[in-house]
């Protein structure tokens, strides 16, 4: 298996960095994409950006299919369009550890962005998929889920992390 990355663990400050547009896609991007991929699927994650490895450009990828092997990678995603219809539902994500709580987001995108070989597409995302792409697309605006849940979740959310943290070290 390729080697995997380090990923930010909130509270980091460096979560909160907003991503710069990938200028080309190169052979350096391919190689990140397919290190954070390795690195989410050892993590057993759906998504990762590349905001949580400490890269601050426009790159996520993704895989929500059960038998883990329809990767996504998705080079300066943009949403073009958003259902009205939204729907909350438990998150978690692989820099805030076993914490998960109701997020509301629209139940269909449609993203424009361009792929690993370089091309121009769009994607019509729905449900689990749609939720994931907000949430990466989040990470790359420097947004972590915690920060739409209420100042007093989010303060015991920061206080346990920090603690096992210092556990840890
Ligand atoms: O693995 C992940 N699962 C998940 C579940 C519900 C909503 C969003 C996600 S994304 C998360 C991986 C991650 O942290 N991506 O940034
Ligand atoms: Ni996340």
């Amino acid at each position: 298996m390729p080697s995997t990355l380090e990923i930010l663990r909130y509270p980091d400050a460096r979560l909160h960095t907003v991503a710069k547009p990938v200028a080309a896609v190169d052979q350096r991007i391919r190689d990140l994409s397919q290190a954070m991929l390795a690195t989410m699927y050892d993590a057993n994650g759906i998504g990762l950006a590349a905001t949580q490895v400490n890269v601050h450009e426009r790159l996520i990828v993704i895989d929500v299919s059960e038998e883990r092997n329809e990767p996504l990678v998705i080079v300066n995603p943009s949403i073009v369009w958003a259902s009205d219809e939204k729907h909350v539902g438990d998150e978690g994500c692989l820099s805030v550890p076993g914490i998960y709580d109701g997020v509301e987001r629209a139940v269909e995108v449609h993203v424009d962005y361009t792929d690993a070989q370089g091309q121009a597409q769009t994607l019509k995302a729905t449900d689990l998929l749609a939720v994931c792409i907000q949430h990466e697309m989040d990470h790359l605006m420097g947004k972590v889920f915690v920060e739409y849940l209420s100042p007093l979740k989010r303060n015991r959310i920061k206080t346990k992390l920090q603690k096992q943290l210092r556990e840890e070290r």
